[in-house]
């Protein structure tokens, strides 16, 4: 396949069928775990740690020669990360700092060539990820903070008059390789996922149309997820919403995103970083990061929860933990999150609605009243159960809905009352 042949566009864009199917399977499987992993771990300060701190690229990429996660173990971190009831990975390929975790012919600046480790970590991840039924997703930089021809806005990567010999042709080229490598030699990719194209203006043309349309080629049913913070582009699979959920710009990314038609991504962070950080401790509770999950679902999205790995390749410890203890809410819970859908009831104070098939689950989150009332218009109820025990819910059908009238005050970290219709 030369790449250099595809001109097609994706104006017009129909997903193939495994498309529609990947897309299904996706908002079905509502919860995923982000890793961010990379020569930065080894800072333990953070992925922007070389652009924060002002280091100079060829001072960063030294790093390289001591990247060695003799502790990296694929079977264990999916196990870990299955034990959290998480159905998919999403993995850094290539940050900003334009390391390549993966085997690479496209630069050297990659982990087979320029670190003594030498394993390609995706493989092996890809591998068991495959082995063990995960599905997997590559996140791909858009941004480099190291080569002359992504032409960066940061003049303290780029030396005084290289701007001007900037190729940006030669940069494309090298992601279109890249992807074609990623697409190609790791067996069925569930999503890539895209970064950085809030690094130029909405009016820069970053050729999309080619890259969408060689990953679509290449893997039909692989979905396109871009976090550019916009409404979806044509050629998109799915939508990405960062550090909130759809419709709430609190993090102050989302302002230019309407909710579109497609599914729905959520990602946060478990503590406040996104690479490996050793001084951040301040991970989110279990029961915030189970009502994460649970109003992700309740707004019609999934979650995709970060975990930054050590430099040595194992999950810091209370990351595992938090997983495991989703795992085990997810035992008990996950029939009111996997396969359902946002709604009928949008989101409240007291917490948030999800259905599948005839069957709603109201997943109250927070409050102390032992009546809720519920709009319903036009919807008459069989019957109200407490979900985990099956205990009857009074209940009142009224003409705009209904009002439940429960035993005890709610005040578990999720009191699931299902509603059959
Ligand atoms: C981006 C990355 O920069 C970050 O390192 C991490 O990978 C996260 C998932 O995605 O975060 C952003 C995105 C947008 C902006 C800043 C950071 N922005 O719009 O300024």
């Amino acid at each position: 396949l030369l790449i250099s042949a595809i001109s097609f566009s994706q104006k017009g864009y129909v997903p193939a069928q495994e498309n529609l199917e990947n897309r299904k399977q996706f908002q079905d499987n509502k919860f995923g775990v982000f890793i961010h992993w990379g020569l930065y771990s080894m800072m333990a300060d953070g992925e922007w740690a070389m652009n924060v701190k002002k280091i100079n690229y060829s001072e960063y990429s030294k790093l390289a020669g001591g990247f060695c996660p003799s502790k990296f173990n694929a079977k264990q971190w999916v196990a870990d990360i299955k034990a959290a009831g998480a159905k998919y990975i999403c993995i850094t390929s290539r940050h900003h700092d334009g390391f390549s975790m993966f085997d690479t012919k496209q630069s050297d600046y990659n982990i087979m060539v320029a670190s003594p480790f030498k394993r390609d970590v995706l493989k092996e991840l890809a591998d068991e990820c495959h082995k063990q039924g995960v599905k997997l997703h590559f996140y791909y930089s858009l941004l480099d903070w190291g080569r002359p021809d992504y032409n960066p806005n940061g003049e303290l990567i780029v030396k005084e008059g290289e701007n001007k010999k900037a190729r940006w042709e030669t940069y494309h080229q090298f992601m279109l390789n890249q992807l074609k490598e990623l697409l190609t030699n790791y067996g069925e990719i569930g999503a890539i996922w895209f970064d950085g194209a809030w690094d130029k203006s909405k009016s820069f043309d970053w050729k999309f149309d080619e890259i969408y349309s060689l990953i679509h080629l290449l893997q039909p049913g692989c979905l396109i997820i871009n976090n550019h913070h916009w409404d979806a582009l044509q050629g998109e699979d799915a939508q990405a919403f960062e550090r909130d959920l759809p419709g709430q710009n609190t993090a102050g990314f989302s302002a230019g995103a309407n909710i579109g038609q497609l599914p729905l991504e959520t990602c946060e962070t478990m503590n406040d970083s996104w690479g490996y950080k050793i001084t951040d401790k301040n991970y989110k509770s279990e029961k915030s990061l189970v009502q994460y999950l649970v109003k992700a679902a309740g707004n019609n999205a999934n979650l995709l929860l970060n975990v930054g790995p050590r430099p040595d390749g194992t999950l810091p410890d209370t990351a595992v933990a938090r997983l495991k203890a989703m795992g085990d809410w997810l035992k008990s819970y996950g029939e009111t999150i996997y396969g359902t859908r946002g709604g009928p009831v949008g989101q409240r104070t007291w917490g948030v609605t999800t259905t599948k098939d005839n069957r709603v689950f109201v997943h109250i989150l927070n409050s102390q009243d032992k009546a809720l009332f519920l709009p319903l218009p036009g919807k008459s109820i069989k019957s109200a159960r407490v979900f985990i025990n099956n205990e009857p819910v009074k209940f009142v059908q009224q003409r705009e809905g209904v009002l439940l009238l429960l035993d005890k005050t709610p005040g578990d970290m999720d009191y699931v009352i299902e509603l059959r219709f």
